[in-house]
């Protein structure tokens, strides 16, 4: 076993009566959807029970004590469904096809997880009406920051369908996510020539497969394909030459591939064409393709990423943190209603730890995103650990102050304060064609989560651990405690051994892997620290770039000032001296000595506590889990010692503690 089902892996469980029982599924099978969740219950009660129940394409069983019945009821809200048992019968019902199919997952989540189906009685409904992956996938077959292997999406130019794409939509869909964009955002040669019918009858083959799942298929598009597929010399959005272009290849598109979704854009960013190129604003150019998708009810998902990448590290006036707000800020309201803006939940760059994004309660009138990264690019690259839930989470409960004072992202972005259905939110994928789909066993955790935290982002981080540990491994209380220890403790560890307070970065140029303090510091990304023998931090308050007013009140003051702002983000938004003194009455200097030896002091707590699994965890997996935390162990004393040399460097000043710093 390698778990190429990762958590759908089924295994016998010991289960409870009424499950053991079943022998019946009646449902409308003629709808693809529920078919497609009949069978998924079919499949699990025969692995996971030991039953086979047989399947009737007709809802009304009168009542059968014995059988599940999968039924539409008008009135249960979009994509939601209610499970019921009632004498010996279980019902789901919903108002449409994806609600069945994820009650019908939501039943077997029960079955793997052991739950007594006897009165059950539960309602659900999704709170992010798009949940979404985004794939960077190229169609040679790398992925731009994959670390699970290479793409099961291309291939040499070709897209692949096969099992596995069956097994992904299925994977997707029991974890609750509704939209996939299956190529990379820097969309270039091949990759350009997705909207042509080169590629139209795979495409249509594919968007199939996830169709049967509930999961709409998006791509990423190339804003300068007029150009690049040679048939315009311009893409300037208010030619229309280009807005015609643009209307007769959606037609053609949509025609072809009637299950598409829409499209993801980024544009001047990194390189990438854009509007700017004709002195056109993101809303020309976001509109301008909006209208052409409109007629198919497509969607426009246009990303805020859009920074100066070629900044001078001797200019402290620009300041790429602010370059997204600054961007779009002026632009609200004018953009189409199948527009959506995809926001990055931090302003820099999927840090370990960043502020929220400050269009997160900037925006009023715009249809709004949240892009997260569960591609682990600057946190361990799926060969540390890292459970990003809780950071998720910490983003989702922040309060914007937009309207009032509870308001928060996950309202913004859950469609509750502007009254939106566009909008949700959306993860750069960790997955590859790696055996166990995310390279580190326990990065898993990362996709499952990021589903069911946007079907229902009030699950606390714990409970999705707990969920996705027992799906994956099996009831067993000490794999359950030890790997959940594991997983709630590797961001604290991953931000106490890496960029210390906000500051971020200190990564090695390009790769973003392992420690390199000044790796960046000279460049022309922007990413500074500003760390001389005195002090370290960027002045982002309104005595330096201003940055911190891009907040609504209270936000604003609190990280105006060094003494008020949350000390996890103080370097982000303040240059203080090392002898600055924290609320734990430690200095800067000492807080980063001090928290450099307790992170790796906590993998090597992570790593004893996997250790006792031994035996316990199918040995294949529990070797090669144990492999990357070797790893992990020895590169996380690498961060230490770079990072703590480097401040006793520059500082001469020794560890209140006489601790080893080379
Ligand atoms: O910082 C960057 C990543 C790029 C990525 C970009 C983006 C897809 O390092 O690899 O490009 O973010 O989000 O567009």
């Amino acid at each position: 076993m390698g778990f190429e089902q990762a958590w759908l892996s089924y295994q016998r469980r010991e289960v409870c009566g009424i499950a053991e029982n079943i022998t019946g599924i009646y449902a409308p099978l003629q709808n693809p959807v529920i078919k497609s969740g009949a069978e998924e219950l079919q499949t699990a009660f025969a692995k996971i029970v030991g039953t086979r129940p047989v399947l009737y394409s007709d809802s009304e069983c009168g009542h059968n004590r014995g059988s599940i019945r999968l039924m539409m009821k008008e009135g249960l809200p979009t994509e939601g469904y209610h499970i019921f048992e009632e004498k010996g019968m279980i019902t789901v019902e919903a108002s449409d096809a994806n609600g069945i199919l994820y009650g019908a997952f939501e039943l077997i989540r029960c079955l793997q997880l052991g739950k007594n189906l006897e009165g059950i009685n539960l309602t659900k409904e999704p709170v992010m009406p798009l949940r979404m992956l985004n794939h960077w996938d190229n169609m040679d077959g790398s992925i731009e920051r994959g670390y699970s292997g290479n793409s099961f999406f291309f291939e040499n130019d070709e897209i692949l369908v096969n099992e596995r794409i069956v097994t992904y939509a299925r994977l997707l869909a029991s974890a609750g996510i509704n939209a996939t964009v299956i190529n990379n955002v820097n969309v270039k040669d091949s990759a350009t020539r997705l909207i042509t019918d080169q590629y139209f009858e795979s495409l249509n083959r594919l968007s199939e497969i996830f169709a049967r799942y509930g999961i709409r298929l998006f791509l990423s598009l190339n804003y300068a394909a007029p150009m690049e597929l040679l048939e315009l010399d311009s893409a300037d959005p208010l030619d229309d030459r280009v807005r015609a272009w643009w209307k007769a290849k959606m037609k053609v598109v949509f025609e072809a591939v009637p299950n598409l979704g829409g499209f993801l854009i980024k544009a001047d960013s990194e390189g990438r064409p854009g509007p700017f190129t004709y002195n056109r604003t993101h809303a020309d150019g976001a509109n301008m393709l909006a209208e052409a998708v409109k007629p198919y009810g497509g969607l426009i998902i246009w990303r805020c990423f859009v920074y100066n990448c070629r900044q001078d590290w001797r200019d402290r006036k620009t300041d790429r943190a602010r370059s997204g707000y600054d961007n779009f800020i002026g632009l609200d309201g004018t953009f189409l209603d199948n527009v959506i803006l995809q926001i990055k939940n931090g302003p820099m760059d999927f840090q370990v730890r960043e502020p929220v994004h400050p269009l997160f309660g900037g925006l009023t009138k715009t249809n709004q995103m949240l892009e997260v990264q569960i591609a682990q690019e600057y946190t361990g690259q799926q060969r540390h650990v890292c459970y990003l839930i809780p950071m998720f989470k910490e983003i989702l409960n922040f309060h914007t102050y937009v309207k009032g004072t509870d308001d928060t992202v996950q309202d913004i972005v859950s469609g509750r304060t502007f009254h939106q259905t566009k909008c949700g939110i959306a993860a750069v994928a960790n997955t590859g064609n790696d055996e166990n789909w995310t390279g580190h066993d326990l990065a898993a955790a990362n996709l499952y989560g990021f589903g069911r935290l946007a079907y229902e982002p009030d699950l606390t981080a714990e409970e999705i651990a707990e969920e996705w540990i027992t799906l994956t491994y099996g009831k067993d209380e000490e794999i359950r405690k030890e790997l959940l220890f594991i997983l709630m403790n590797s961001w604290p560890a991953y931000e106490k051994y890496t960029a210390p307070l906000g500051i971020g970065w200190m990564v090695n140029p390009n790769c973003h892997y392992g420690p390199s303090v000044d790796g960046y510091e000279y460049d022309r990304w922007g990413t500074y620290h500003r760390a001389d023998h005195l002090g370290i931090g960027v002045d982002r308050s309104h005595n330096g770039t201003g940055y911190a007013m891009l907040y609504r009140e209270p936000n604003a003051r609190a990280y105006d000032t060094p003494e008020t702002c949350p000390e996890e983000l103080l370097l982000f938004f303040h240059h203080v001296p090392y002898s600055f003194v924290l609320k734990s009455g430690r200095t800067i200097l000492q807080h980063i000595y001090d928290t450099h030896f307790e992170g790796v002091e906590l993998v090597d707590e992570m790593v004893s506590r996997y250790e006792r699994l031994k035996g316990k965890l199918p040995e294949r997996i529990y070797e090669r889990t144990m492999e990357r935390f070797l790893h992990q162990k020895e590169h996380s004393r690498e961060w230490r010692d770079q990072i703590n040399t480097y401040f006793y460097r520059k500082t001469g000043i020794a560890d209140e503690k006489g601790r080893r710093i080379y």
